[in-house]
């Protein structure tokens, strides 16, 4: 069969939806597949052409569904099949197409392969897994790897010698790549969506799939020992390869991998056109700005120059055709975007999530937005352990409690950098529950919801919403915004990030200051003859700009 494929991605604008926290269609407190539906129109009215839905099969929800026991059908309390098949044509009516999350890392312990294999030494599913005798006659573990929650990799299969390899919790078993038969189940469940209609998938921890088959101890450090073993493992883009070749290039679809400590070599890999990969993929270099060696409980004090060195590290070394980026500054793992990068969530968010928004979302390549972040909404800030949900935050509150060298080290930043910062329900208006639902949800509501709404941003014709409209407008009216090359100027200015992207028609300029104070516009002479597009602020100074000031400037080539 011809490659189907035609690179529309390069012309998304793609909104992610976490579906437990968007939108309760039953009023059962957690959100669902119709209270998706009902919300089609307002991703109409914002203008993106694109969803990523965060996985919606059936699972435990021991990890929010990244832990899937059926990957053919939906979890209940979210909706049937046939609602699933409703919004998909619901979007495809209005010019939205979707991506669904593809966790195949893992499945759940609950999965019948995995209780296949636990159940019976000989059965055939026994190597849909990764399953090892232990040390010490079967009492230790086999290696001395560790996964993304803090715990060891591995877990004990009752009290056999045998144990498997898990790097997320323990009811997320690591499937076996290994194995040919995974690999064609995978390739099966893929085409099993696509032909349903589904535009693409965003490919979970993608990187982690082959692992080193030696499974030794490896130096011991303080995070993911043994990542050397099962980060970009040594068959990871043959197996790419052959998604692409066996499901990917059937379909009209697109790809967006995420990736684990991917460096820019790594990433060119992954994306290179004719490598036959990916489109693209989520590369966490300029989230990790404010932590040391990619943890983010290691707090480190935020630097306008080393984002801008990150961001830029990756325009420039996927350009020339060499891939392909995502851009994005939020999604259900992070934190919320105001109150970081050097931004505030306070008496200036307004003028910093605009700000922020412009910056990231003009550079080159397919920009994403999570739920939420087009209302500026807030980190959660709840008072009491008990108010967090997710299984990450408790393992790590487990850990603080063993360890007196993890209290000191990680202790006091848990709550700032949970990752249900941005799992807070959406807030559609300001009633008791935000009208996310009639009932209590699952997760608190952010009492912010007063004035933190959609239907406020609605009403108010300066809000961040509005903005975000006109910058999905900018995307669309401009094919610089597209194919305009990436250019850095004053690149050492320590308060403002300012950039070009130019084709042979036509060039862009962005200025954003990321102070909160008035500084000195060090761009000011190069905007000459440009036509101011976009900005945060009513007027404008032409030597300096306001707190979080954003400019974009465009001028036409003259013939
Ligand atoms: O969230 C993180 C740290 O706080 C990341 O290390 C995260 O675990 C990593 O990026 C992988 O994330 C993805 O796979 C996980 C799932 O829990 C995340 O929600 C998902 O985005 C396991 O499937």
């Amino acid at each position: 069969m011809t490659n189907k494929r035609t690179n529309w991605y390069k012309n998304a604008v793609v909104y992610q939806i976490y579906p437990r926290s968007f939108c309760d269609g039953n009023n059962d407190g957690l959100g669902d597949i119709p209270g998706i539906i009902s919300k089609l129109d307002y991703l109409e009215q914002l203008g993106v052409n694109c969803v990523w839905l965060s996985p919606i099969y059936d699972s435990p929800q021991k990890d929010n569904g990244y832990d899937i026991a059926n990957y053919r059908d939906i979890y209940p309390p979210f909706g049937t099949l046939d609602d699933f098949k409703l919004m998909l044509s619901g979007m495809h009516e209005r010019g939205i197409k979707l991506i669904m999350d593809l966790v195949v890392n893992h499945t759940s312990d609950q999965h019948p392969w995995f209780q296949a294999a636990i159940k019976d030494k000989n059965s055939p599913y026994r190597d849909y897994y990764i399953i090892r005798k232990g040390k010490k006659n079967g009492k230790k573990p086999p290696n001395n790897w560790t996964g993304f929650f803090g715990e060891r990799a591995w877990s004990r299969i009752g009290d056999t010698e045998d144990w498997y390899l898990r790097l997320f919790t323990k009811e997320q078993p690591d499937l076996n790549w290994e194995n040919p038969k995974v690999r064609e189940e995978i390739i099966d469940i893929l085409r099993y969506w696509l032909d349903m209609g589904v535009d693409g998938f965003r490919c979970d921890v993608i990187t982690l799939i082959s692992k080193k088959q030696d499974f030794k101890d490896r130096f011991p450090s303080l995070v993911l020992v043994g990542k050397d073993a099962y980060v970009n493992g040594p068959r990871l883009h043959e197996y790419l390869h052959l998604l692409y070749e066996k499901a990917f290039k059937d379909y009209d679809c697109m790809t967006v991998g995420e990736s684990v400590l991917c460096s820019l070599e790594d990433t060119i890999k992954l994306v290179k056109p004719e490598r036959e990969e990916l489109d693209m993929i989520f590369n966490f270099s300029h989230t990790d700005v404010d932590n040391f060696f990619g943890v983010k409980y290691l707090h480190r004090k935020f630097s306008l120059n080393r984002l801008r060195k990150r961001l830029s590290k990756y325009q420039f070394g996927l350009a020339n055709g060499k891939g392909w980026n995502s851009l994005f500054i939020e999604n259900h793992d992070q934190r919320r975007s105001v109150g970081r990068f050097g931004t505030d969530d306070g008496d200036l968010r307004k003028v910093s999530a605009k700000m922020i928004g412009t910056t990231y979302f003009l550079l080159s390549g397919t920009p994403f937005i999570y739920q939420g972040q087009e209302i500026g909404m807030t980190n959660a800030s709840f008072d009491k352990v008990e108010d967090y949900q997710d299984v990450e935050l408790h393992n790590m509150v487990a850990m603080t409690k063993k360890s007196w060298f993890y209290r000191l080290l990680i202790g006091k930043h848990l709550f700032s950098v949970s990752r249900d910062n941005a799992r807070t329900p959406m807030q559609w208006n300001d009633s008791k529950y935000a009208g996310f639902s009639k009932v209590k949800p699952w997760l608190k509501v952010n009492d912010n919801k007063k004035y933190i709404n959609v239907e406020e941003a609605k009403r108010d014709s300066d809000s961040i919403f509005h903005y975000y409209q006109k910058l999905i407008e900018l995307r669309k009216k401009y094919p610089v915004t597209i194919d305009g090359e990436y250019k850095l100027i004053h690149q050492n200015n320590k308060n403002v990030y300012s950039y070009v992207r130019e084709n042979k028609n036509s060039k862009l300029i962005v200025i954003s200051n990321f102070k909160n104070k008035t500084v000195k516009n060090p761009a000011a002479n190069d905007v000459k003859d440009f036509a101011l597009i976009l900005s945060n602020y009513e007027s404008n100074e032409e030597k300096t700009l306001q707190p979080y000031e954003t400019r974009v400037y465009y001028m036409e080539n003259k013939l």
